[in-house]
């Protein structure tokens, strides 16, 4: 923050003011004069980081105009490559190809890592859960230790990028520290926070304060990585360490492989992909999965999110069956650092398209002065979908891969993408695992998994790397094991 001068202060209030008389936002400045000095500075400060003009082009198409996200009439399915066995000559092909990139260097990771576990009851960043199913090891830590595994594979060093919040970036931070990094070498641990908006009233277009000294603010969704790459240096700190391809995933999914090298070959080689942005789907569990959907329209593939695809379009099957509509986004994708700097490369443009979600935001009432606790969403926060890169790619890719492989996602306290459904999944999977090696697992009526089976990367990241370890020969039903 600049230092206080009352001059310079004075100048730089008439330039807020009028800036902000010409966008009818001059309630912001409301309680102006009733702020100790550091509260004027400090909302001078981020009325000045706001760029209202941009801002008024949204409040008019979004909010005034309520604006939904625009779904195109003419929507396919998206053709994806089908899941096949890893022994396949394809597969293998690409996995060399995959691994030799690894192994040069030239793939990091990324975490998107802004949420809070708010859905899960506790206030905390999301990758602090507690996830696995036995020794309930952190998210951080189980993506953590796939890092420092993969690293050990291919005897390079894997950076790892993680985008949090200005919420849980001090939180974040400090849960590395005192968990020393899990493994890791601090300096290959670059965490930047995400991009904010201001909320926005919906009924007036106006701003909101969240204090009498501060505007009310969000975070501008995981498609806000693309421009946090950029601005935080990311992006200029992977050219620097020859990286050119992205492993990016979310911190809720422990099941997820941060890095594969048969995804990062597919992404690199495949003779329809132009190597910028490839994304893992798994076919849906049921027509309302919330999961976004692939589709294809003008020729591009795009992400239509679970709550636009018309029910219609959800509902329809083909003639064996299956949905249509059958592709669902996992959020797991390869981007190319080429990419992300074409899409940053005019900073006055803005890389993605903005999302409406409508929330319930306590605000400050700029006549009264008191603050007001809606029940009722009142407010209008403006996101940004990752998977809304996609079409703005040549030519990208699908790959099919399996739900109990690579999908258990910790989103909700209770039912559906809870722990619950998740530790069964990760039972399930290494359940399966040990099965491919003669151990004999118990299974419920329903085929899952009945023991509690808890397989850490280090111990192994594929099935195949089972191969040579000593494994029980039985596990009796209810058991809880760690390998
Ligand atoms: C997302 C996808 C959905 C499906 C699902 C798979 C969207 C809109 N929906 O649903 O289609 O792929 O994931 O699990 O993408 N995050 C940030 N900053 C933000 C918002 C989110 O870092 O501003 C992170 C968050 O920490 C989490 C991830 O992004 O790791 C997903 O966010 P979510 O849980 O809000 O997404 P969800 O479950 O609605």
């Amino acid at each position: 923050m600049r230092g206080y001068d009352p001059g310079l202060m004075s100048d730089r209030l008439s330039s807020i003011r009028a800036t902000l008389e010409t966008h009818g936002q001059a309630h912001l400045l409301a309680f102006y004069d009733d702020l100790s000095e550091s509260e004027k500075a400090q909302l001078l400060e981020q009325l000045e980081h706001i760029d209202f003009a941009g801002l008024e082009a949204l409040i008019e198409t979004h909010v005034r105009a309520g604006a939904q996200s625009e779904v195109p009439a003419n929507l396919q399915p998206a053709p994806y490559y089908p899941l096949r066995g890893g022994s396949t000559d394809d597969a293998v092909q690409y996995r060399a190809a995959g691994g030799d990139l690894i192994r040069a260097g030239k793939v990091a990771a990324l975490a998107v890592a802004g949420g809070q576990s708010t859905r899960l009851g506790r206030n905390s960043p999301k990758g602090t859960y507690p996830a696995t199913v036995v020794t309930g090891k952190p998210l951080f830590r189980v993506l953590a230790e796939q890092i420092v595994a993969n690293q050990n594979r291919y005897r390079v060093t894997i950076p790892w990028y993680i985008m949090t919040s200005q919420t849980n970036d001090a939180a974040t931070r400090a849960f590395f520290r005192d968990n020393n990094c899990f493994g890791l070498n601090r300096r290959n641990i670059f965490m930047f926070p995400q991009g904010l908006l201001p909320s926005i009233d919906a009924s007036s277009g106006k701003l909101l304060l969240s204090e009498k000294g501060a505007v009310a603010m969000n975070p501008d969704g995981h498609g806000g990585c693309i421009k946090a790459l950029a601005a935080s240096g990311a992006i200029h700190d992977m050219v620097a360490r020859g990286i050119e391809h992205i492993s990016y995933f979310q911190v809720d999914n422990p099941l997820v492989k941060v890095i594969d090298p048969q995804f990062v070959g597919l992404h690199v080689a495949a003779s329809d992909s132009s190597a910028e942005m490839s994304s893992k789907m798994v076919p849906k569990a049921h027509p309302q999965e919330k999961v976004g959907v692939f589709c294809r329209s003008d020729g591009k593939t795009i992400v239509i999110e679970y709550s636009d695809l018309p029910e219609q379009l959800v509902q329809q099957r083909e003639e064996a069956g299956h949905l249509r509509f059958l592709a669902g986004s996992i959020a797991i994708h390869m981007i190319s650092v080429k990419f992300v700097q074409k899409l940053t490369a005019d900073p006055l443009r803005q890389a993605l398209p903005y999302h409406r979600a409508d929330k319930t935001v306590p605000f400050i009432d700029p006549k009264t002065g008191r603050r007001v606790e809606p029940t009722q969403p009142n407010a209008v926060k403006l996101e940004m979908f990752v998977f809304d890169a996609i079409p703005l790619a040549k030519s990208s890719i699908i790959c099919e891969t399996s739900r109990v492989e690579e999908f258990a996602p910790i989103k909700n306290a209770r039912g559906e993408d809870s722990p619950m459904t998740s530790h069964q999944l990760q039972s399930d999977r290494s359940g399966a695992w040990l099965e491919a090696h003669g151990v004999k697992v118990p299974r419920d009526a329903e085929g899952h998994v009945a023991a509690k089976i808890e397989l850490g990367p280090l111990t192994a990241l594929t099935c195949d790397d089972l191969a040579g370890i000593d494994l029980p020969v039985v596990i009796q039903p209810g058991a809880a094991i760690v390998l």
